[in-house]
């Protein structure tokens, strides 16, 4: 009895720690956290409790034919964002490392909608050899490609190295989808063009990139880290998400193309990914816990929202939260930074891969 009491008052100690952690120290006032917790809608009239299926359900003036890219598909946020844009009539690939988990994830949503277009190939983000040889697979299917959704995500507990040999949570999260968005980027814009429909691309960072300090964000030490420190790690490669973001959002007003890039913060949400943070969450916190989680349709709902939307036409190089449009650190507000940080990526793909990007 007593050893149950005390387990639950270290389980509400926890969930206290754990909303210190992700509401006060990512810098929401206290407004924010009422309407968080409220779910009352902002200026787009949807909000922190608005599902996927809800935000996309005024889709009449969608074109009828999308095809779209969705990488982490095979789980959490990924899967349920395929399965909404599927519903919403548009041709879905999934690039996936494991794919009878791809497979089973297709057979879901065709179970729901008989005549949704699935593609599944493969790919292992952390790899640029697997990179470069799912873009040419896909490629060489000669289909269009209007909206590109790089949602994959790893957080890794110990320090390991991808195959390039690189850190692994900055290798996927970053370098790999860095690649992915580069290789594929000819395709959007010239769909668009063809199509007179605008491209879209949708990067999943995360809230998380706001604990970021300048002085600690150096490329040599992300790649390949001294002192290794799982959760900085993830927090840099979401805040590189973002200042790519930007910097492409700029790259593609300057040569007309009709493309957006923006980024979103889907909320926390109880996915792998959450419950690879062990120790700090357990199963009967997450329980107690569950009113300050989204779903997981709550959580796809804000990349569906600037994925599909009328209201995110024209919108680009933004930051999301809560399909509102939010404000991102200073630090991923820096375009100095940020023209740098691609700078650094684009000369390591070159050295490595020997492929030459755009100018
Ligand atoms: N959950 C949250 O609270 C939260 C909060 C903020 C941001 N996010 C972001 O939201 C995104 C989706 O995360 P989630 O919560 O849905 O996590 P999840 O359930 O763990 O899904 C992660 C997905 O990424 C895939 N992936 C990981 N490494 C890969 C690799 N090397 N190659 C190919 N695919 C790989 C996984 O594939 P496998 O099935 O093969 O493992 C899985 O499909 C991530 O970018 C995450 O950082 C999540
Ligand atoms: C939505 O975002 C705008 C711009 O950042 C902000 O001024 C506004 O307060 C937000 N609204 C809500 C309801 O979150
Ligand atoms: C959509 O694709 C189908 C089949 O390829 C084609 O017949 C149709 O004209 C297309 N519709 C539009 C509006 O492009
Ligand atoms: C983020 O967005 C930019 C521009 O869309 C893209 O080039 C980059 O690869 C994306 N980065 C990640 C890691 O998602
Ligand atoms: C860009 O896309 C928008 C929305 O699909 C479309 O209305 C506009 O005509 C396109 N612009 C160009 C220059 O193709
Ligand atoms: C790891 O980094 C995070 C975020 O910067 C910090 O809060 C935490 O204390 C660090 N952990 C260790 C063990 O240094
Ligand atoms: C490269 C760098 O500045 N690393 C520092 C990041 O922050 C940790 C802890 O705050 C320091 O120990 C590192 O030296």
């Amino acid at each position: 009895m007593l050893k149950t009491l005390l387990y639950i008052c270290v389980n509400i100690f926890g969930v206290i720690a754990f909303v210190w952690k992700f509401v006060i120290r990512c810098k929401l006032n206290m407004k924010g956290t009422m309407r968080y917790l409220a779910g009352i809608a902002g200026q787009s009239g949807y909000g922190s409790k608005s599902t996927a299926d809800q935000v996309t359900q005024d889709c009449s003036s969608l074109h009828p034919n999308l095809t779209a890219i969705v990488t982490g598909a095979t789980s959490g946020i990924g899967a349920e964002t395929a399965r909404v844009l599927a519903k919403r009539g548009v041709r879905v690939v999934i690039p996936a490392r494991n794919l009878r988990k791809a497979a089973q994830v297709k057979e879901n949503i065709q179970k729901e909608h008989p005549k949704a277009e699935i593609i599944v190939l493969e790919i292992d983000l952390s790899s640029f050899a697997s990179i470069k040889k799912f873009c040419s697979e896909f490629l060489s299917l000669d289909i269009p490609l209007n909206i590109l959704i790089n949602n994959a995500g790893k957080f890794s507990q110990k320090l390991e190295f991808s195959e390039d040999k690189f850190e692994m949570t900055f290798a996927t999260n970053y370098l790999g989808h860095f690649l992915l968005t580069e290789l594929l980027l000819e395709k959007l814009i010239e769909t668009a063009r063809q199509t007179g429909v605008q491209g879209r691309i949708v990067n999943v960072s995360s809230v998380i990139h706001t604990w970021v300090k300048k002085d600690n964000f150096s490329f040599n030490s992300m790649l390949q880290p001294k002192h290794y420190n799982a959760t900085r790690a993830y927090a840099q490669s979401k805040l590189a998400n973002i200042m790519h973001t930007k910097e492409l959002a700029k790259q593609m007003k300057a040569i007309d193309a009709n493309v957006t890039i923006n980024a979103v913060h889907p909320g926390i949400v109880k996915t792998g990914i959450i419950r690879d943070h062990k120790g700090i969450i357990t199963d009967s916190m997450f329980f107690i816990a569950s009113k300050l989680l989204k779903t997981t349709s709550q959580g796809a709902s804000t990349t569906c929202y600037v994925a599909l939307s009328s209201k995110t036409e024209g919108v680009t190089g933004k930051y999301f939260v809560d399909c509102n449009e939010s404000r991102c650190s200073m630090l991923a507000n820096d375009d100095s930074e940020a023209h740098k940080l691609w700078k650094q990526t684009r000369a390591l793909v070159y050295k490595r891969l020997r492929v030459q990007l755009r100018p």
